[in-house]
């Protein structure tokens, strides 16, 4: 069955619809006031909090997010202009208006990824809803340009924080675009299928779990979202616990700058899975089918090819846990056998090339052109070991959420366990961690968290916890008292109710034609 991004005429799919009619009329007031006329519509696209499985999207593994409330809304209306055009204008004045000119030969419009302005978000959506359009709706423009546009942003979802503002902004604009250029309905799957790669023209190798989780997000519930074999999103109830659990997601407020420090975090930890994905096949006289994003084999085929080609075992599909659990149990003890001790401490450039059986400068070629990165060694096993184990925490949290004869006594204990190991796991093996999001950890599990971890890409940004309910005023008190005040003695009450905040799974992107 085709899921439809759904059509909402009012504001209902919130869990508390009235405390954003306030924000929606300012967003259409400050339409008309801009542009003289009422939006068409209203596009809308949420962040999200990753529960457990960060830094695997990009090698296929699946994740455990959930949509939160924070969320982009994007007030739309087409316009006659001389030269085709889009008019932004954002409702925070940190960002300030930006007009991008769309080539008149009706060609795709280029982003200068050097040159960063939060306008060039929105023409990486333009980029990919232009060629969805022609690929699928090519009598829609008829060789013309996509429409002359009016639009007006308001975000939510904290900048830099680690909840994917960057997707929500994206898949906003680009339903916006493909709706306002005629394409009434979009499916849930093609909507992330195009959005998914929007990012790669800012210039960062993104994974694709934002951007399904934003599409996805069903309120109440989390998301299995798996990429092998095929990209799908599986909604799953939490189950309810005496006291009920609760998450608070706390940003650290220190900016994970991933645009500009790319080629030393994220791009980097993209190209050393590869290079691991590609050394454990060489060790084990394995081909990996090669990722036509990335250009290389991934960790995921290459536990896929383990198991079916050398070991001659059935292939796995994903979805049954026990046979995930048990092999990634396994991969995750012979990585400790598959490097030397050597190895272990990190590959320069020629030792992974020597590693491979290549030359420097094919391995240049292969790991090192599509987006530029900088380090003097590849940590190679430490980024293997964090995904074969990471991927194996995310299924074991799948079987605690999913298995009706769960211990209800130690279900919270359980999940709270997975979700220290994950951290200890980010801090010590993937290095995404940073001392003031240690410290925040620490304070939050001395003072009534049973798990916390970073969520998202890390290098700052934000983490999760998981609480209950009446633990919950304490755990805020402490880490206001304890890391919010210490660190920013300054800091006001609205700064703060916007670091710390408790969250609901959420709905999924939307158009909202009432307000
Ligand atoms: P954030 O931190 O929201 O930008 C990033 C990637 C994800 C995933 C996580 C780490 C983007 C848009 N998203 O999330 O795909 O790899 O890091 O799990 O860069
Ligand atoms: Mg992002």
């Amino acid at each position: 069955m085709t899921e439809l991004v759904p059509v909402f005429k009012d504001l209902q799919f919130y869990s508390s619809p009235d405390t954003q009619i306030p924000r929606y009329r300012h967003l259409v007031e400050t339409f008309s006031k801009e542009f003289g006329e009422k939006p068409l519509f209203i596009s809308r696209s949420p962040g999200r909090v990753n529960l457990i499985g960060d830094h695997i999207d990009y090698c296929y593994f699946s994740v455990l997010p959930m949509a939160i409330e924070y969320d982009v809304i994007e007030a739309i209306n087409t316009t006659e202009s001389s030269t085709p055009r889009i008019s932004l204008v954002n409702t925070d004045s940190n960002f300030k208006p930006e007009v991008l000119d769309l080539p008149t030969d009706g060609s795709v419009i280029k982003v200068d990824a050097s040159h960063n302005t939060w306008g060039n978000y929105y023409r990486c959506s333009l980029i990919v809803a232009h060629e969805f359009i022609l690929e699928k709706y090519p009598e829609l423009l008829g060789g013309r340009p996509l429409k002359s546009l009016n639009v007006v942003v308001d975000g939510t979802v904290p900048s830099g924080g680690g909840l994917s503002s960057s997707a929500a902004i994206c898949v906003a604009s680009t339903l916006g675009i493909l709706r306002a250029n005629g394409v009434k309905q979009i499916s849930k799957q093609d909507l992330t299928r195009i959005t998914v790669v929007s990012e790669h023209y800012v210039g960062v190798n993104t994974g694709g779990m934002d951007q399904c989780a934003s599409v996805y997000g069903e309120k109440n519930k989390v998301l299995f979202i798996e990429f092998k074999p095929k990209l799908q999103a599986t909604p799953f109830e939490i189950p309810p616990t005496k006291p009920a659990l609760s998450f608070l997601i706390t940003n650290t407020l220190v900016q994970a700058n991933k645009k500009d420090s790319a080629p030393v975090n994220y791009n980097l930890r993209v190209v050393e899975v590869a290079v691991g994905a590609e050394i454990l096949a060489r060790i084990n006289g394995l081909q990996l089918p090669q990722d036509s994003n990335l250009n290389t084999g991934t960790l995921r085929g290459f536990m896929d090819a383990y198991f079916t080609e050398k070991l001659n075992q059935p292939a796995w599909d994903g979805r049954n846990i026990e046979s995930g659990i048990s092999r990634l149990t396994e991969l995750s003890l012979k990585v400790e056998e598959w490097f030397t001790d050597s190895e272990k401490v990190g590959f320069s450039t020629e030792e992974a090339a020597a590693r491979l059986g290549v030359s420097v400068e094919d391995f240049t070629k292969r790991f090192l052109s599509l987006f530029p990165v900088r380090y003097s060694k590849l940590k190679v096993y430490q980024r293997t070991k964090h995904v074969f184990t990471e991927s194996l925490r995310v299924l074991q949290v799948l079987k605690l959420l999913s298995d009706p004869k769960r211990n209800p006594d130690t279900f919270l204990s359980q999940f709270g366990d997975i979700m220290n190991s994950s951290q200890d796991s980010l801090r010590d093996l993937f290095n995404n961690s940073r001392v003031e999001c240690d410290e925040l950890n620490d304070v939050a599990r001395a003072n009534g968290s049973i798990g916390s971890r970073i969520t998202g890409a890390g290098f700052g940004g934000s983490l999760v916890h998981l609480t209950t309910e009446d633990k919950l005023e304490g755990l805020i008190s402490a880490l206001t008292e304890k890391y919010y005040k210490k660190h920013f003695p300054h800091i006001t009450e609205e700064e703060l109710a916007e670091a710390v905040v408790v969250t609901k799974p959420a709905t999924g992107s939307c158009i909202v034609e009432g307000p």
